[in-house]
């Protein structure tokens, strides 16, 4: 195996036995191999839109994307069965190019086609040919570094696009760059046509995340300033935890009147600030911290847990919790139980959990108080003229997006201290996970505007842009790099890597990013990042602050 897509690699190189998330070496071969038969799809698409057939691969596509994400799945079986369906597809799309060529030129189709769009063989022929497809199958440094940031952009991307497509959102044009973008992977191309496919997958990026925020916000509402309780009641409960708001939604509507609350974990603590689930009386609170802290929580939580996305860390050989682990949509773990897709406009169905927390302990309770988030570009632009005010009469000083991701190194401490050492004015923005390193710390706040925004999940840094575009407009500037904001950007997996393409598409200069650089960027790759956009490692905290505070 050789896997480098997360900044917890090893040796910030690359995992090849095991990967320091547990991702075992026969799941690192079987994503790569999907990933191969996705581009193989891919590339008799390209062909299929060439000669007009219209098809329909692409939320399937995005689906196989996003279960190779980190964290995101770890059922083998569940990837055998998707590289198969992959092939099965793909073999009908080929034979309605051969036919539709055929039919248009009077001869048969002779194009030599990559190997990823003509191999195939039964499931146990798998784990073999996954050997040869890695990431290592790409010889030059420099051609493999920019191939890969494509496809890791990607993966982030895909998993927006899904989000977003459960709650009946989707773009074609989304689906088509997927398209193109894995089909190019395998072409010999120039080094400037692959950069400017990696920065047009930042232009999908901003386009994907503008999309999924629709979706949440056309059907539950414009995310309001909402205290969260991180305390527990004493009602047996269930635990939800990743980014699906719709099964949020379903889980809510079906526990309602049941005894069984329900409590959010990690990157599910943003659905409190949304007006339709707010209502719910039943909806306790948010429940520990961020994803890595999972085996504790988990633990002491006494409750079923439902899986709704990416954010599942393996299980510890000795734990209380695998027969109250659930996994539904594109995540999954050998021996937890599956909670079925909805049927088309209906419900999942969720009554073995609610069964299940009938049987349980209420939570163990693991802190008191209240977090406040809800921070949102509808809330802010509400208070715009507050922070516009703030900002003229230098009550703010600047602003510091600490939006990504957290994870478990000592060296994410940096971003807990950063928070304590900027000065007292200045404003965090934040969005995903990173958050937990400085949320429930006492920063106080500037004439009641809280000193951390959260303005929720990670792909919410869309929300970010936003706020930084209107306040942009609002100073009369020319360029969003003249703000009084500063980038200090936390990475961990490829949602992540989505959301830095997207910010170097809107024209963000100067980001810091840590708590490494990914090791995917070879050295050149690196060069041309920071030359043309001045991306950097993270420093010192004094070093970095100070810089900050100075504009740099
Ligand atoms: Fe946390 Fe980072 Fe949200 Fe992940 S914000 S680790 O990208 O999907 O979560
Ligand atoms: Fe290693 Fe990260 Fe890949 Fe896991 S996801 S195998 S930790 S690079």
């Amino acid at each position: 195996m050789f896997c480098f897509q997360c900044q917890e690699c090893a040796n910030n190189k690359g995992c090849t036995v095991r990967g320091v998330c547990g991702k075992p070496e026969a799941t690192a071969n079987l994503q790569d191999l999907l990933i191969h038969t996705l581009k193989g799809i891919a590339l008799w698409s390209k062909e299929a839109r060439s000669l007009e057939i219209a098809h329909s691969e692409g939320l399937f596509v995005a689906q196989c994307l996003f279960s190779t994400i980190t964290n995101a799945n770890w059922d083998d079986e569940r990837f055998a069965s998707l590289i198969g369906q992959a092939l099965e597809r793909r073999e009908v799309l080929r034979q309605d190019v051969l036919a539709a060529y055929k039919a248009e030129r009077g001869r048969d189709f002779d194009k030599t086609m990559d190997d990823s769009a003509t191999w195939s063989g039964p499931t146990d022929s798998f784990a073999e040919k996954s050997r040869s497809v890695g990431v290592l199958a790409t010889e030059n440094e420099d051609v493999r570094s920019l191939r890969q940031l494509l496809i890791i952009g990607l993966k982030g991307i895909a998993a927006y696009a899904d989000h977003a497509a459960v709650l009946g959102y989707e773009d074609e044009n989304l689906y088509d760059f997927f398209m193109e973008a894995l089909a190019s992977t395998t072409e010999d191309l120039s080094v400037d046509a692959m950069v400017a496919l990696v920065l047009k997958a930042g232009e999908i990026s901003v386009q994907t995340m503008a999309l999924l925020d629709r979706a949440n916000t056309e059907t539950y509402g414009n995310p309001e300033i909402t205290q969260v309780n991180i305390g527990v009641g004493t009602r047996p409960a269930i635990l939800i935890s990743g980014h699906d708001l719709r099964d949020m939604e379903d889980l809510l509507r079906q526990t309602e009147g049941t005894g069984v609350d329900v409590y959010t974990h990690g990157e599910m603590l943003p659905a409190h600030y949304y007006p339709a689930f707010k209502k719910y009386d039943h909806f306790v609170g948010n429940y520990g911290g961020s994803w890595w802290k999972q085996n504790d929580e988990f633990e002491a939580f006494n409750g079923p847990i439902l899986m709704t996305t990416n954010c599942l860390v393996p299980l510890k050989r000795h734990n209380t919790y695998a027969d109250r682990l659930f996994t539904t949509g594109m995540t999954g773990y050998p021996g937890a139980v599956h909670i079925p897709d909805r049927p088309e406009g209906g419900a999942k169905d969720f009554s073995a959990l609610i069964a299940r927390a009938r049987t349980c302990k209420a939570p163990t309770e693991l802190e008191t108080g209240t977090i406040v988030g809800g921070f949102a570009h509808r809330q802010v632009l509400a208070l715009a003229d507050k922070i516009v005010e703030a900002v003229k009469s230098g009550a703010i000083r600047r602003f510091v997006v600490m939006a990504g991701c957290d994870g478990r190194h000592r060296s994410r401490d940096y971003y807990s201290e950063v928070a304590q050492a900027l000065p007292k004015d200045t404003v965090i923005l934040t969005a995903g996970c990173a958050k937990y390193r400085y949320n429930k710390l006492a920063l106080g706040d500037i004439g009641g505007i809280p000193r951390v925004l959260d303005a929720g999940q990670c792909n919410d840094s869309y929300s970010l842009a936003v706020i930084a575009l209107k306040l942009k407009e609002v100073f009369g500037l020319a360029d969003i790099n003249e703000l009084p904001l500063s980038y200090d950007i936390a990475w961990y997996e490829q949602k992540a890597v989505a959301v830095l393409l997207a910010l170097l598409f809107l024209g963000i200069k100067d980001i810091r990013l840590g708590p490494t650089l990914p090791a995917f960027l070879s050295p050149n790759v690196a060069k041309v990042l920071v030359e043309n956009f001045g991306i950097r490692a993270i420093d010192t905290v004094e070093s970095d602050v100070a810089a900050m505070m100075d504009g740099r």
